[in-house]
């Protein structure tokens, strides 16, 4: 290994720059992932995503490749370290938040687990956003993150797109996926070489009008006007449209007639961005010369669909008129298939396209697709139950759960060497292939010197952490406080306003001498969509009340507030190691699944949260009395819902703790530090609405959170055998359990070879 970075180099490890040590650790890596392509036989999996929120790749496709510590040994001796490279690679930020990052965990899961399967997606310019705070707000600007060495190579491939009637060449970009001690497999991303980043003007404004220079420059932009949703419409189909004509010419070329497509390929459709994908393999298959019935057949067998959502608000539904601009060659089909639907039924409801002219994609996914997944057991239920409930009726064979999962390599392994290494000095190795071998952690539950020793690696840890933060932001933290860290999209119904309600209800506690059992450090990791108006009124918030925290030599004793600026896969890496208690504090009913959940019960942190999504399944598995769970249910939530009569001023005029935390929201120190109408309007939001019934939740979180500030400063000992019986009830939370679901009951993916001869070619 020596000799061939040098050899690399061209000079001694010691000589060189990190700039260089990266490149030449980038070459090695791609001839070693080389070695472990595999050709396919049997059904290969397309995984198409409008997002793969891969993350930085170095030392993950080390750990992966099995080369981490000989690499880190090496630069060692040299003077050097891993860690300060990792600084220079810059983060492919392609995407959002839990959709985006679960894609990048399943490629990981696949490749590991020797499973053919491949990413199709979209080579977007800049990433999600760079986020910065600007007079306690949010400030957006471009992620540049294609400057420099590249993982992803041109493979020279193109292929023609039609969009209004204009032909565009979408270039096929490749990256490896490295499988730990497993196979190869690609992520396969569309771009156009017309795309300019010169016409990018104000923060991340750009003209939205000139879709060759446009058209992959940005993930999801702004779509809060008309201009902005065609162009998603424009980037869907780019990204679909490549993706089937690749994925029709990789099986024909590995021997495969049309009619037996579902034979080769299987096509998961991760939520409804990329749902053009039926239609347009329809069409496709049309060209060749197989007619509509059997196509449409054919594409249903090869297409599964994952839902990740019920808010309404978020199904997309697209006007006819949009699409019939867009792609016209795609309305034939639609409609075709719209009226196959309603020959079945004249339910409105189940309908392709409605009376106001409106495409649903989803329900177009549910009928030509032969399976739809929730994410989360809770989420499954209540898509068969409520939202999805006449689609149900009608194939209840169609719908099963799929309960998220994460890549332990990079949540445990990568992110936290320290704890890897003392799992692994108890239990053995085991648990890097097996997750479930984690739960023999739990003999450990009363051994005082385990326990000690687990904590001293968490307090470790949130030194680091607050290391980095210190170099990134100026900002000092104390470890030996409680660190309570809520990092996800910003969102009204994640409800981080009611972790900011708790924290005024604290400061008033403080005021008035209830201290709390320890300091608390309150981090949040957040960024809101930059249209989003109350979003970015609670980060106002947050950042004022940060603050006017900082500035009251009282309460600044008890309490920190901290925002984590820029927020992504990065800082989750650093962020997650350091947590005490995990806020997963979501309306219950709201949040699908949730994966940071996962992640921060993986690395130590006891979850304080609402039964939603995955907590439900998270307090499964450690039990009661090792989670701290408040708030209404699903059912009630749904139910006042339903009744129509939920009332946020009936409970802000009769709860004095409530009210007195909401009026401080733009009372008089609030003001004198942050923007009235913004706080005025954040308020007015709750007492008037409160869509996400924080109200209802407030005294039972309260009470709750209290109680594991309490445990935490009171009973250590109870503490860090809660953390241990997290970390070993985690097992279940592995992608690689989530992918083996995935591929015995949806996918039946294929048999593989090594390459060898011949072969080789059909991998190309
Ligand atoms: C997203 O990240 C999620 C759902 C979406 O619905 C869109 C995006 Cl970008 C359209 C999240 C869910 O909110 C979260 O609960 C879930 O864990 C995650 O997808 C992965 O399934």
């Amino acid at each position: 290994m020596k000799a061939r970075l040098e050899a690399l180099c061209k000079k001694s490890i010691a000589e060189c720059s990190y700039e260089e040590i990266y490149r030449a650790l980038m070459t090695i890596v791609k001839e070693e992932s080389k070695a472990r392509e595999k050709a396919v036989k049997g059904r290969k999996l397309y995984y198409i995503s409008a997002e793969f929120l891969i993350g930085k790749l170095l030392s993950n496709n080390l750990i992966n490749l099995g080369i981490y510590d000989e690499v880190d040994g090496l630069l060692k001796e040299s003077g050097k370290s891993l860690a300060e490279l990792e600084e220079i690679e810059p983060e492919p930020s392609l995407g959002n938040g839990g959709l985006g990052r679960l894609a990048a965990c399943f490629l990981d899961s696949l490749a590991t687990l020797d499973l053919p399967g491949d990413g199709v997606g979209l080579m977007y310019h800049c990433g999600l956003f760079r986020q910065n705070f600007r007079n306690h707000c949010q400030n957006e600007t471009p992620d540049y993150w294609l400057d420099g060495a590249q993982w992803a190579e041109d493979t020279g491939k193109t292929y023609e797109v039609s969009l209004a009637g204009k032909e565009y060449e979408a270039r096929l970009y490749r990256l490896d996926v490295t499988g730990y001690d497993g196979r190869t497999n690609k992520l396969n991303l569309f771009d156009l070489d017309t795309v300019d980043e010169g016409i990018i003007s104000e923060g991340i404004q750009f003209d939205k009008t000139e879709i060759d220079k446009n058209l992959t420059l940005f993930l999801y932009p702004d779509d809060s006007d008309d201009e902005g949703r065609k162009l998603r419409i424009y980037q869907q189909y780019l990204m679909v449209s490549a993706g089937a004509q690749m994925i029709l010419e990789e099986c024909e070329k590995r021997g495969c007639k049309l009619h037996d497509l579902a034979d080769y390929a299987a096509i998961q459709i991760n939520d409804t961005h990329p749902s053009m994908v039926i239609p347009e393999l329809i069409r496709l298959l049309g060209e060749k010369g197989i007619a509509f019935e059997e196509a449409a057949e054919i594409v249903t067998k090869t297409c599964a669909y994952t839902n990740h959502t019920i808010l309404a608000e978020a199904l997309e539904k697209w006007p006819e008129s949009y699409l019939e601009e867009v792609v016209p060659q795609l309305m034939p089909v639609i409609r075709k298939l719209d009226e196959a639907v309603k020959e079945k039924t004249d339910r409105e409801d189940l309908a392709i396209i409605d009376k106001g002219h409106l495409v649903h994609m989803a329900n177009m996914d549910i009928h030509f697709t032969h399976s739809t997944n929730g994410v989360a057991a809770l989420h499954t239920e209540i898509l068969k139950e409520s939202e999805l409930n006449q689609f149900y009726q009608l194939y209840p064979e169609k719908f099963n759960n799929k309960t998220n999962g994460i890549t332990f390599r990079r949540w445990l392994l990568s992110c936290n060497h320290e704890l890897t290494e003392y799992i692994e000095s108890l239990i053995g190795p085991g648990f890097k292939k097996d997750a479930s071998e984690l739960k023999k952690l739990a003999a450990y539950g009363d051994d005082q010197k385990v326990l000690k020793r687990l904590m001293e690696i968490k307090t470790a840890n949130k030194k680091k952490f607050s290391d980095w933060l210190f170099k990134k932001q100026g900002v000092a933290l104390k470890p030996d406080s409680i660190f309570s860290i809520q990092s996800k999209r910003l969102h009204e119904y994640k409800r981080q306003q009611l972790n900011l309600l708790y924290l005024i209800h604290q400061y008033f506690e403080i005021k008035n001498g209830h201290l709390p059992a320890a300091p608390i450090t309150a981090v949040f990791g957040a960024k809101a969509a930059p249209a989003y108006i109350t979003a970015k009124n609670i980060i106002h918030a947050l950042l004022t009340l940060s603050k006017v925290v900082e500035k009251d030599p009282e309460v600044s004793k008890w309490i920190q507030i901290v925002l984590v600026e820029n927020y992504n896969v990065t800082a989750a890496e650093k962020m997650i190691p350091a947590c005490d208690l995990s806020e997963q504090i979501s309306l219950a009913s709201k949040e699908a699944s949730g994966t940071g959940n996962m992640k921060f019960m993986l690395n130590g942190a006891v979850t304080l949260g609402t039964m939603d999504g995955a907590n439900v399944e998270i307090a499964d598995c450690v039990g009661g009395e090792n989670i701290y769970i408040f708030g209404q249910s699903s059912r009630q939530v749904i139910r006042l819902y339903e009744k129509g009569d939920y009332c946020a001023r009936e409970w802000y005029e009769t709860d004095p703790n409530l009210r007195r935390a909401v009026d401080f929201i733009d009372g008089e120190l609030m003001l004198s530090e942050g923007d009235e109408g913004s706080l005025r309007s954040l308020k007015n939001e709750l007492v008037g609405k409160d869509w996400f019934q924080t109200f209802p939740d407030f005294n039972a979180y309260v009470v709750r959170k209290n109680q594991a500030v309490t445990d935490y400063a009171v009973n250590p000992e109870k503490w860090a055998k809660m953390a241990l019986l997290n970390i070993s009830g985690a097992g279940y939370f592995s992608s690689d359990r989530t992918i083996a679901e995935y591929n015995e009951d949806i996918w039946h993916l294929g048999e593989t070879e090594e390459v060898s001869g011949i072969e080789e070619e059909a991998v190309r």
